[in-house]
């Protein structure tokens, strides 16, 4: 046997889309030795960008398949120096894109790591005219099937420990949060679910949130959402309406896809929470509302699906042992995650309850809309065992305002030049929304 063929060559990949740049780099891989291919992981994937479309175990038989792939290792983490400490591989490849941005740092450790167990870095010329991102956005413009949509967000909350998600409420606002990112030290964040806020889509038509706008208005709305997004859609559902009506209600979210629904344990004339007491408002008895929970968990046709408790006995000034109990009795009924709110500016009284909440066993997930306590950042939010963040209508809040001075600068000046430095050019309006 050739005495190079018996060298060890780790090669780390995500391979969500094997395209012939992967083939490349593992063809000149194995012309040193034996390949591993050390696959990342959902976790570590989801670490520093978008959940992979394809599961861990659905990749790793596509990659252990291939010719030339002696072994297929769990890549578990985003670091490579444990893997490289493992498998002493004698040469470790990766494409040369790494060099520059985000994954600089990263490749400096590999090389010093290899240096030490006497082995080298290969790094072959990244393949022109393929890239994961344009693959996974073509893919994504196709969308994305009922289920798909439906079941992603357990599997967020299984590979990530916190998750963040913002208002949706029309077309447009659903592009903001199916298309922002940003990459902050190799890490690309991005929003990871939708949230379907009952506050911003009745503002947006002119309404008050008293759950006047009606389940069938509200479906059109989710239809425009869906319609320019793949991502998980939690819907807020207010009260959940009538204990007779909640099973159709959920019914009808699961069949277009929708993932989980908030309810509220509020009764009577629904009010936004973020009145609180200063308008009048009544919090539903605990078993009634535990009863809604036990007839709308039964009703669900998906084991995906969630029906979420929301707690508002923070909002309505009954203290921090009600919320606890309520939260007790409404995991007992079944509900796959607890919201707790909290209009209070210092995000301690949350803090408080996130506290408490840690040491319920077989906890849900938690889920928190820091809205009024907006100074505490979603690192404390998880350590403090918050698993949902939910930026519930800060897209509205800030156009609405800029859409009410361009309004007025028109009126003040008899003409729109004054106003236009603040707006967007009409090429760009135009070129927003690409034609088919
Ligand atoms: C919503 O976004 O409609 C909510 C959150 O229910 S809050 O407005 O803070 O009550
Ligand atoms: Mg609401």
């Amino acid at each position: 046997m050739n005495e190079q063929k018996e060298k060890l060559i780790y090669v780390p990949m995500v391979a969500d889309y094997i395209h012939h740049g992967h083939i490349n780099i593992i063809n000149i891989a194995k012309t040193y030795g034996d390949v591993i291919v050390g696959l990342m992981t959902d976790k570590s994937a989801a670490s520093y960008k978008r959940l992979p479309l394809l599961s861990y175990d659905e990749r790793y038989k596509i990659i252990s398949n291939i010719k030339g792939v002696k072994e297929v290792v769990p890549q578990d983490q985003l670091d490579f120096v444990e893997a490289i400490q493992k498998y002493k591989p004698d040469i470790f490849v990766h494409g040369s894109d790494w060099k520059n941005g985000v994954q600089k740092e990263a490749r400096k450790r590999v090389i010093e790591a290899m240096k030490q167990i006497g082995g080298r870095v290969i790094e072959p010329d990244y393949t022109k005219d393929i890239s994961s991102t344009s693959i996974s956005k073509s893919i994504l413009s196709a969308g994305v099937s009922v289920d798909f949509r439906l079941s992603r967000l357990k599997k967020y909350l299984e590979n990530k420990p916190l998750i963040r998600g913002i208002d949706v409420h029309n077309g447009l606002t659903s592009l903001i949060g199916e298309t922002t990112s940003c990459n902050i030290n190799g890490i690309q964040k991005e929003f990871d679910f939708l949230w379907m806020s009952s506050l911003t889509e009745s503002t947006a038509k002119g309404k008050p949130d008293t759950e006047l706008v009606d389940i069938t208005s509200r479906l059109n709305t989710i239809r425009d959402v869906m319609d320019v997004s793949t991502k998980p859609i939690i819907f807020d559902a207010d009260t959940g309406g009538k204990l007779e009506h909640f099973p159709y209600l959920i019914n009808t979210l699961e069949r277009v896809g929708i993932s989980a629904c908030i309810i509220e344990d509020k009764k009577g004339l629904k009010r936004n929470s973020l009145f609180g007491t200063d308008v009048e408002q009544f919090q539903e008895e605990i078993d009634d509302f535990c009863k809604k929970i036990e007839i709308g968990k039964k009703s669900t046709i998906s084991n995906d699906f969630m029906v979420i408790a929301r707690i508002e006995s923070l909002i309505l000034e009954k203290g921090l042992d009600d919320a606890l109990s309520r939260a007790k009795a409404y995991i007992k009924s079944g509900a796959d995650g607890i919201m707790i709110h909290s209009r209070r500016k210092s995000p301690e009284e949350i803090r408080g309850f996130c506290i408490k909440y840690k040491e319920i066993d077989n906890r849900p997930p938690l889920v928190v809309v820091p809205s009024s306590f907006n100074s505490i950042y979603e690192n404390e939010l998880e350590e403090m065992g918050v698993n949902i963040v939910i930026y519930a209508n800060q897209l509205l809040r800030s156009a609405y305002p800029a859409m009410v001075r361009t309004a007025k600068s028109i009126l003040d000046n008899g003409r729109s030049l004054e106003c236009d430095a603040d707006l967007m050019s009409i090429k760009e309006i135009l070129n927003l929304i690409p034609d088919v």
